[in-house]
């Protein structure tokens, strides 16, 4: 039986569940954002919804330069994580009532493999995508965007380009046609980094890429992700979809956009990576007793600081003991420059249903 396999992403996602909150906001643009710290405008944005997109504002940015592009009459709202995890769980459950083998990718993500549910039938995947579409809006009020597939990754590229609120199909004899028009970084896994590589080397496109000789390829990216490339392009792709086992830790590092020493800079970074990691460990239902701070500096020495938290500890009191422990870090070294920084939730204890903490609830 052919694998059939869907890619749910909801819209704009944090920004989007302020909109259903407060629809006065849906007329005009609104940004939801992390404030890191001393300053009222230290921190960064989460989510755009489109109105603010077109302004230029997205995730990533930090807030000064988001309230620059945007109008006055723009929303700029603080995140309230817990409620993004509650609608998340909301989510899954709809989407698990379909059968199949859900895979949860993100706070907004999951991947779905109804090969089963639907006999193999395209045309029948197509249907249950649009019920699911339906039921996630009748539940939450929240639109997603929806990609079909014959694997995973082509799903999840079907729903990126149908964005917002779409539902696209790509059967597998229509693979090659879809993807090789589209630019490399489309694909997951390719970032700004490789799609600069691969620029230099004349490649732009998916279909540019198919036509590189694998040993090239192979030399470029190394075996596991050369493999990867090449079956994806070449529409023979078909990782199997397994639920993951519970994880053990939650991590995220990002690389700043320079060198510094500046805390402050350090810590606008930190509270993006710190918001998704805590949505990350929430939506799976679990709250940490260990923090972690890991600094990567101008050299490549890799530094980690770690304390233990009350399981449940806000977003804010997480930030404040991220910050001391940077700006221990700088203490110990009037040299050091961070070039990526992360953080690391471990020492992870289940959420059971009824004794839910209050894990990361805006203070
Ligand atoms: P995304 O699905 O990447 O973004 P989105 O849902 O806001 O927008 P899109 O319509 O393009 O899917 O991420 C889901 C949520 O994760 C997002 O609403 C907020 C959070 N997030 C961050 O906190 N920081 C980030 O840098 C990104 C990309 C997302
Ligand atoms: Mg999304
Ligand atoms: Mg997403």
């Amino acid at each position: 039986m052919a694998r059939v396999v869907l890619f749910v992403d909801l819209d704009y996602f944090f920004a989007q569940v302020e909109e259903v909150n407060n629809p006065s906001l849906k007329t005009m643009p609104v940004v939801v954002c992390v404030f890191s710290g001393r300053t009222m405008d230290s921190g960064v944005v989460s989510s755009a919804n489109y109105l603010a997109r077109r302004y230029g504002v997205k995730a990533g940015m930090s807030i000064k330069l988001a309230k620059r592009l945007l109008p006055q009459e723009s929303a700029v709202l603080p995140v309230r994580m817990s409620r993004y995890v509650e609608i998340s769980r909301t989510v899954m459950d709809v989407l698990r009532s379909f059968g199949g083998v859900l895979r949860v990718e993100s706070i907004d993500e999951a991947v779905m493999d109804v090969t089963r549910v639907v006999g193999g039938d395209f045309d029948a995947a197509y249907r249950l995508a649009s019920d699911a579409k339906r039921r996630v809006f009748d539940e939450t009020g929240l639109t997603c965007s929806v990609g079909v597939g014959p694997n995973w990754v082509v799903a999840k590229v079907a729903a990126d380009v149908s964005k917002p609120n779409g539902l696209k199909m790509v059967r597998p004899e229509e693979v090659t046609d879809f993807l090789h028009p589209l630019a490399v970084k489309a694909l997951p896994g390719v970032g700004s980094k490789t799609e600069k590589i691969l620029s230099e080397m004349g490649i732009k496109t998916l279909g540019e890429l198919d036509a590189l000789n694998y040993e090239v390829l192979e030399k470029v990216f190394g075996t596991k992700k050369a493999l990867f490339i090449h079956q994806v392009v070449k529409g023979v792709f078909d990782e199997a979809i397994v639920e993951r086992p519970p994880p053990k830790q939650v991590s995220k590092i990002i690389t700043l956009k320079r060198n510094t020493r500046d805390v402050d800079d350090v810590m606008q970074s930190l509270a993006n990576v710190v918001s998704q990691a805590a949505a990350k460990l929430e939506s799976n239902g679990y709250a940490a007793s260990k923090l972690g701070l890991i600094v990567i500096t101008s050299t490549i020495r890799t530094l980690t600081r770690q304390t233990e938290i009350r399981p449940g500890t806000g977003l804010d009191e997480t930030l404040r003991i991220l910050r001391r422990m940077v700006e221990e870090v700088f203490g110990d070294d009037e040299n050091l420059y961070v070039r990526r920084v992360g953080v690391r939730f471990s020492g992870l204890q289940k959420l059971s249903g009824q004794t839910k903490l209050n894990v990361f609830t805006e203070s």
